[in-house]
Parts: C-alpha cells; sequence; structure tokens
C-alpha cells in the first residue's frame, strides 16, 4: 500500500480518485484551499482513518513541501488547479498562478522531499482545435485559451524536473470528464452537469447546433481509476496519456438518455452554434492502455443512468 498526496482533494476529480485510492487501501493526505473543492465532496473519505484532510493553498511557496516532508508520500497527485476555461480568459494572471506557478512548487517539493511519482491533470484542452481524429499524443499541440496552454507549459515543467532528478512524471490528459459532483454552475460548465441539473428541475435544456457535436465523455469514476493506476501500478515510467475511451458520443445521443428518463421535460430547444465550438474531439486511448494498463470501463450511457438515477 501506498502513501499518496492529492492536491485539490475536494474538487471534482481529486474527491473521487481520493475515495478511490482509499477503497484500494491506500493512505491518502488531500489538500484544498477550497476556493472551488466543496466539503461535502469528502463526506464519504471522511469516514476512513487512513486520510488526513490539510486545508491549504499549494499555489503559495514552501505549502506543497512542507506537506510533502511531513507526509513522505510515494506519489503526488495534483489536480488541484484553476478548473474553468473561461475563468483562464477573464484572469490570466490568475491562471498563471494557479496552473503554472503551482504545478513549479509541486514538482519542487517532490524534488526536495525525494518524492517517486507526480501524477499530473493535464486536459485535452493542450491539443487546441484538433482536426485529424482521433487525436494521438503526439498530434500538434496549439492551445487556444490560457488554461490550455498552462496545462501545456505544466506538462513541460514537469518533464523537466522528472528527467532532471529522476522523477516518475506521468501526465493525464483527460477528455470531457463526467459524472458525480461536477459543478454545473456556469454555462461553461461541463455539458452533461447543465443537462443533469436542468433535467433534475424539469427545465428543458438548450443544444447549441444541431447536436450532432462529439466529445470523448469519460466517466470520472475511470478518471480516478486512471489516476490511481499512475500513482501506484509498480514498473510504470514517466510519460504522456490521454485519458479517454476512444469513443465519440454526439450531444444528441446524450440529451435522448435524460429524455428517455424524463418523459415529461420539454424536449431540447436549438440555438446556433456556441462561437468557437469545435465539432469534434476523440481521444485515441492506445497509450494509456500500453502504460497503465488502464481502459475505460463506464459507458456513456451507465455513467448518464447512475448520474439520473443515483444509489
Ligand atoms: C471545452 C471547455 C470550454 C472550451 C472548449 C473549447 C469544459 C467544460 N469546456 O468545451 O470552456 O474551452 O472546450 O473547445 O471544459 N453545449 C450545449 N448546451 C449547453 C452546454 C454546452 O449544447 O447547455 C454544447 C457545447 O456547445 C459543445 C458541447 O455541448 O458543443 C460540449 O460542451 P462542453 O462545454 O461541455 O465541452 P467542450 O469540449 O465543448
Amino acid at each position: 500500500m501506498s502513501k499518496i498526496l492529492v492536491t485539490g482533494a475536494a474538487g471534482f476529480i481529486g474527491s473521487h480518485t481520493v475515495d478511490h485510492l482509499l477503497r484500494e487501501g491506500h493512505t491518502v493526505t488531500g489538500i484544498d484551499n477550497f476556493r472551488t473543492g466543496r466539503r461535502e465532496n469528502l463526506a464519504a473519505a471522511h469516514h476512513a482513518s487512513t486520510f488526513t484532510l490539510i486545508e491549504a493553498d499549494v499555489a503559495e511557496p514552501g505549502v506543497a513541501e512542507n506537506i510533502a516532508r511531513e507526509f513522505q508520500p510515494d506519489a503526488i497527485i495534483h489536480l488541484a488547479a484553476l478548473v474553468s476555461v473561461q475563468e483562464s480568459l477573464s484572469d490570466p494572471g490568475l491562471n498563471q498562478r494557479l496552473n503554472v506557478d503551482a504545478t513549479f512548487l509541486v514538482a519542487e517539493a517532490a524534488r526536495r522531499q525525494h518524492v517517486a511519482r507526480i501524477v499530473f491533470a493535464s486536459s485535452a484542452a493542450i491539443y487546441g482545435d484538433a482536426t485529424k481524429m482521433p487525436i494521438r499524443e503526439s498530434a500538434e499541440k496549439a492551445p487556444i485559451s490560457p488554461y490550455g496552454a498552462a496545462k501545456l507549459a505544466s506538462e513541460v515543467i514537469l518533464s523537466g524536473h522528472g528527467a532532471s532528478y529522476g522523477i516518475t512524471v506521468r501526465c493525464q490528459r483527460y477528455f470531457n470528464v463526467f459524472g458525480p459532483r461536477q459543478d454545473p454552475a456556469s454555462p461553461y460548465s461541463g455539458v452533461i452537469s447543465i443537462f443533469a441539473r436542468r433535467y433534475r428541475e424539469g427545465k428543458g435544456v438548450t443544444i447549441f447546433g444541431d447536436g450532432r457535436q462529439t466529445r470523448d465523455f469519460i466517466s470520472v469514476y475511470d478518471v480516478a481509476r486512471a489516476n490511481a493506476l499512475a500513482a501506484t501500478r509498480a514498473g510504470v515510467t514517466s510519460g504522456v496519456a490521454n485519458i479517454c475511451t476512444g469513443r465519440a458520443t454526439s450531444l444528441l445521443e446524450v440529451a435522448a438518455v435524460f429524455a428517455r428518463e424524463h418523459p415529461t421535460v420539454p424536449a431540447p430547444r436549438h440555438e446556433p452554434p456556441r462561437p468557437g465550438d469545435i465539432i469534434h474531439s476523440l481521444g485515441a486511448a492506445e497509450a494509456a492502455a500500453a502504460a497503465l494498463d488502464f481502459h475505460a470501463s463506464v459507458t456513456v450511457q451507465d455513467g448518464l443512468l447512475e448520474l439520473i438515477r443515483p444509489g
């Protein structure tokens, strides 16, 4: 069993990652400053005697290193971030601090405290408007937001530390993650979180465009498992991998599942496509399979049904 430090532990992906690690019997210290993380996300984790939560900001110099010195983790899973692409556009300085500077502090904490592994929450946003599907890890990196640029910069910083100081670095390029605890607060939140809330409230949803646009939607349960594999699997070496399913699902298919489960809710309204919207995004899943033996196992259909009928 391993000791794992998780930054952003109270977030959407962080809290599921913590839950998964604890279920597997690992000892976990979580850090969160609750800027966007939520205390209720850790309700289950708090029942475990092997879980410790520290309320702190990893973007503050010294914080990650002090906690790593105290806890001596085998791996750090660095998920703390500014997670909204829109917020990165309106406040690129904050994006720099939370999504680039904090990564350097985590890399330094690992170097100085001899942490063997770092797992990093990267994003398909580093590819920008890729046109050739499926997107392989070798595709051109052309981020089109400060968020995407910061994730790419972080990958570079971590790879440099990995190669220079013998730290195993796994960069996990998440595609469109969905599942319980995803915040539907803004119109730019993940579409499935928005649809889930609107249907639950009996309100119709808006589809931008004809609904034939596709995404590689991956369940947060699979993402949590991929993070645990990257942090704990024996023999893993440094590298980057898409964390995706390799399957494309259209918005019409997503809306159809909700509509079937909520027959009295009005049919979706269509509005013109959002400016800058991409039509298709699909990842190639082979690298994560080869490096981590990771294969997404939750279908979109099952993931949506679990979201709609919890328990
Ligand atoms: C991601 C980012 C977004 C932007 C975009 C760039 C997230 C959650 N969003 O968007 O901020 O950087 O990449 O390509 O990471 N949609 C609807 N109705 C709604 C909400 C969304 O039809 O109420 C559509 C939306 O126009 C898009 C699809 O659903 O075609 C998926 O939207 P998304 O924001 O969940 O994800 P994505 O990959 O477009």
